[in-house]
């Protein structure tokens, strides 16, 4: 089934869940990309935020889908033992909608989780759970520190505590039963196929459509930008090099608050810097996301390649501008829900 080579295990089947999602589409073609004895089974429930569209460009020989539910017992009795590991993305994802309706975030995010790792203990499959930085909670704007995998959960919303309490489990599950389980905490994910609820699809779609883009609060809030197939090389360095039972954060010293991230957008579109909104801001807004990831790089050798931020951006909106098939006919429902929330 598997073997350890020089770059560590080698998985002949991943089962990839919310692989139609946004990171997991990109985390899918980067493993087709760049692992050539590597196949993807996508586990996902195609949910509001997950499209078989994202990944049918890679589906076939190597990439085969089930559409199914992470909380479906029977369904993962089928599914993995088919696999040798597990790479869990699947999860509700957008703060804001953990605010309006938290219950289907405890639904998929807590038991969702525990299904699959009790699939992942009957069969005894390599786990590896895709979390969050905001399990930490936030720091202030003039904190000097940044998040360390030893640092106290200490989550904010019922996303990132939903996020935490799965995080839990893995580690129980590894510590209990001996689950081969890692975990990998990773900062805010820019790049293609990202949902336009998000804070850059939202702004660019907008400017797209010729409607003012909307900031929270007083827009000081900073996030650690990194592009999603940066995210995807590490997770795959954790996967097959990273030690069970640990953690790593992952970031690509990507920290920039919300106005600097809109004036580059604007800027990038051409518009006026100051052509935008100022709206309500998020009841539990974190303030500040700051990943150190020296761990990461010491100890699994992990670099980012999209060093450059703008560039970055520059790409993505020239992606949102020639797929205006894919996100139009949810953006109208999208900014409607944000609208009757005064944002
Ligand atoms: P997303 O909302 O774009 O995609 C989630 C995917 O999961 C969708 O394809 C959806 O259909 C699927 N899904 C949801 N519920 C399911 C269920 N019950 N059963 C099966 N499939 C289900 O999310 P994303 O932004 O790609 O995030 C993916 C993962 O990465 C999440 O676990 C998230 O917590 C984590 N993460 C995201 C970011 C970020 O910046 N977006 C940063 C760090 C970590
Ligand atoms: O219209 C907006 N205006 C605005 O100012 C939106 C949608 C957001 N914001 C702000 C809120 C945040 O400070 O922008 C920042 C980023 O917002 P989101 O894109 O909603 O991301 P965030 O809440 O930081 O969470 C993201 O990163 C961590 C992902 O959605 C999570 O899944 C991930 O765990």
């Amino acid at each position: 089934m598997k073997d350890m080579s020089d770059e560590g295990m080698k998985f002949h089947c991943v089962l990839v869940s919310g692989g139609c999602g946004f990171i997991g589409s990109n985390f899918v073609r980067w493993v087709v990309e760049h692992q050539p004895d590597t196949r993807v089974v996508v586990l996902d429930a195609l949910t509001y935020a997950g499209r078989l569209d994202n990944i049918r460009d890679v589906l076939g020989d190597r990439v085969s889908f089930v559409h199914g539910d992470i909380r479906d017992a029977e369904l993962l009795d089928n599914v993995v033992p088919g696999c040798d590991a597990i790479v869990h993305f699947a999860a509700e994802s957008h703060n804001d909608n953990s605010i309006a309706d938290p219950g289907p975030f405890v639904s998929t995010n807590v038991t969702g989780t525990y299904r699959l790792l009790e699939a992942a203990r009957k069969y005894d499959v390599r786990f590896h759970q895709i979390s969050t930085d905001e399990v930490y909670g936030d720091l202030a704007l003039d904190d000097p520190a940044r998040f360390v995998e030893g640092r106290a959960y200490n989550p904010s919303s019922p996303y990132s505590s939903s996020k935490a309490a799965a995080d839990l489990l893995v580690r129980a599950w590894h510590r209990t039963y001996g689950v081969r389980a890692t975990i990998s905490n990773c900062s805010n994910n820019y790049g293609p196929y990202q949902h336009v609820e998000k804070f850059i699809p939202r702004q660019v779609t907008n400017i797209l459509m010729g409607v003012r883009p909307k900031l929270y609060g007083d827009g000081l809030n900073v996030r650690d930008w990194i592009h999603a197939q940066d995210h995807s090389s590490a997770v795959w360095a954790v996967l097959t090099r990273g030690r069970l039972g640990q953690t790593y954060l992952i970031g690509a010293d990507g920290e920039r608050d919300n106005l600097t991230v809109l004036r580059a957008i604007l800027r990038v579109m051409g518009r006026p810097e100051d052509g935008f909104d100022w709206v309500r801001d998020r009841p539990g807004h974190d303030r500040r996301y700051a990943i150190d990831p020296s761990k990461l790089r010491t100890e699994l050798g992990w670099a980012p390649v999209h060093t450059d931020f703008e560039s970055g951006l520059k790409a993505t909106v020239a992606w949102y501008e020639s797929h205006r098939g894919w996100w139009m006919p949810v953006k109208a429902a999208t900014e409607a829900k944000y609208k009757a929330q005064g944002q």
